[in-house]
């Protein structure tokens, strides 16, 4: 298999989901990552476009099928190596419809508001209030319906980490980046700390970045995320043909 990804909370939801299957003790096939540099605009290339023609990071090559979507790889990995991280009961419909909730909800609102909060600089400030005030109301509405479902359980889906969780937790994981203030629910951190401290979770968000900047990036990495995360969202690319 190869995964063609990038250290964002993306591509860290599919880097995780390798190692918490390989935690559980699946014999994973040889996995060969390809690190793409979204900055220099990788992703708009021919040879990615035949991969993923939404041209955007991660895919999952597994032999002739490419997969794109991060959720949908949560779910192929996890139908292809059945772990507790999704049953095949009918208790997978607990849990199926959190992933989709965080596709749908989560990376969007989240992602839009980390990009007007820290790479949107060449936009007037006059002109990121209104969206600045939309994405941050409802990125905090979402915290709070993650809070209402984690109540007092471990995890998303009660007492079982899940895939849920998998999908989740990298948006979460950066609320002081993106300024969404969730400290007003204590489960919700309390969550994120658990999930952290999770061996599969520490290897998985090792993927593209060094050991002890996990938690702490140096200025220079928190330059060279504004720069990278700025060229992602200026993105004239996006403006070419496919
Ligand atoms: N819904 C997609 C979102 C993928 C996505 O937005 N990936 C970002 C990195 S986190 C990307 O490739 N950005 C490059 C670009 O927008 O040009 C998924 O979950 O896989």
């Amino acid at each position: 298999m190869e995964l063609w990804t990038a250290a964002t909370p993306n591509g860290w939801k599919v880097s995780i989901m390798l190692e918490e299957l390989k935690e559980a003790g699946v014999q994973l096939p040889k996995v060969q990552v390809k690190n793409i540099n979204l900055a220099k605009g990788e992703q708009f290339s021919t040879e990615f476009t035949q991969q993923n023609l939404n041209q955007k990071i991660p895919v999952l090559i597994d032999e002739d099928r490419s997969i794109m979507e991060s959720c949908a790889i949560l779910h192929y990995l996890a139908e292809k190596f059945p772990t507790s991280l999704l049953p095949h009961t009918d208790e997978r419909w607990d849990i199926l419809p959190w992933v989709y909730w965080q596709a749908a909800n989560v990376g969007p609102n989240f992602g839009n508001k980390l990009s007007y909060t820290r790479y949107l600089d060449a936009v007037p400030a006059e002109q990121k209030q209104h969206p600045l005030e939309r994405f941050n109301k409802e990125a905090l509405r979402l915290s709070a319906v993650l809070a209402r479902q984690l109540g007092d359980n471990p995890w998303i889906c009660g007492s079982r980490f899940s895939i849920a969780d998998i999908a989740v937790y990298p948006w979460l994981r950066g609320w002081k980046w993106s300024k969404v203030d969730i400290t007003e629910h204590p489960n919700v951190l309390a969550w994120v700390q658990r999930v952290r401290a999770r061996p599969a979770v520490e290897r998985g968000i090792a993927y593209g970045v060094p050991k002890d900047e996990i938690d702490q990036w140096s200025e220079a990495r928190k330059a060279q995320y504004r720069s990278s995360g700025s060229s992602i969202a200026d993105n004239t690319a996006l403006k070419s043909d496919l």
